[in-house]
């Protein structure tokens, strides 16, 4: 596929998704060098930011009695409650210290709202609160979008889908991201993205 007119999509590419963070994703840090290769090839770099408010409504440690990974529910509906993760200012919530932040053209910061959690770039996980990417990128006039980073099964797929449903042609490249695969979502995530008209990619076919 061309990616010389599509917007490189870099999700969550920070310390507490990498090994030794506060919520690891298994081999994160492996997307990196895969990134930086490929990002230079795209009209337009964006890299989204998780940056959460201490005591965030996500965390488990807001909700006494209740342990990381078990489900709550929030306002919104549904909600896995995570470890305290990706605190702004922290160095957690860095980005991880070899991936290529020069060439980027917007950092987009998501999930500092203390209530609402946002796995997607697009929409909060109320599912109605939009982050303002669509009409940035519209602005821009882009139209086709290639996703990559962290977690494959959280904020890649729920952004891909989100940006297929706002109308842009969505791909995600699969050897520059890694899952966290809680309880079979690696696979319901990708069967979802298929269902949402999401290409799977491989940076080989970039
Ligand atoms: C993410 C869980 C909580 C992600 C962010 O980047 O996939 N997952 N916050
Ligand atoms: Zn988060």
């Amino acid at each position: 596929m061309t990616v010389d007119d599509a917007a490189l999509v870099v999700v969550d590419v920070q310390n507490d998704f990498c090994p030794g963070g506060a919520l690891e994703v298994p081999d994160g840090d492996a997307v990196v060098p895969a990134i930086n290769r490929i990002a230079p090839r795209f009209v337009a770099r964006i890299l989204t930011q998780d940056w959460h408010p201490p005591g965030h409504r996500s965390f488990a440690s807001s909700h006494p009695g209740r342990a990381p990974f078990e489900t709550a529910e929030l306002a919104y509906g549904e909600q896995v409650l995570w470890p305290d993760h990706c605190v702004q200012g922290t160095a957690g919530a860095a980005f991880h210290p070899n991936l290529a932040t020069d060439g980027a053209d917007l950092v987009l910061r998501k999930g500092f709202r203390p209530e609402i959690d946002s796995y997607s770039a697009f929409y909060e996980n109320d599912r109605h609160t939009p982050t303002g990417l669509a009409g940035y990128l519209r602005g821009r006039g882009i139209s086709r979008l290639v996703f990559v980073g962290l977690a494959t099964d959280f904020c890649v797929a729920w952004s891909a889908i989100d940006g297929a449903r706002e109308g842009f042609e969505a791909a995600v490249v699969e050897d520059a991201c890694r899952a966290i695969d809680l309880e079979g979502s690696l696979a319901a995530a990708w069967e979802e993205m298929a269902a949402a008209g999401v290409a799977r990619v491989r940076t080989a076919d970039l």
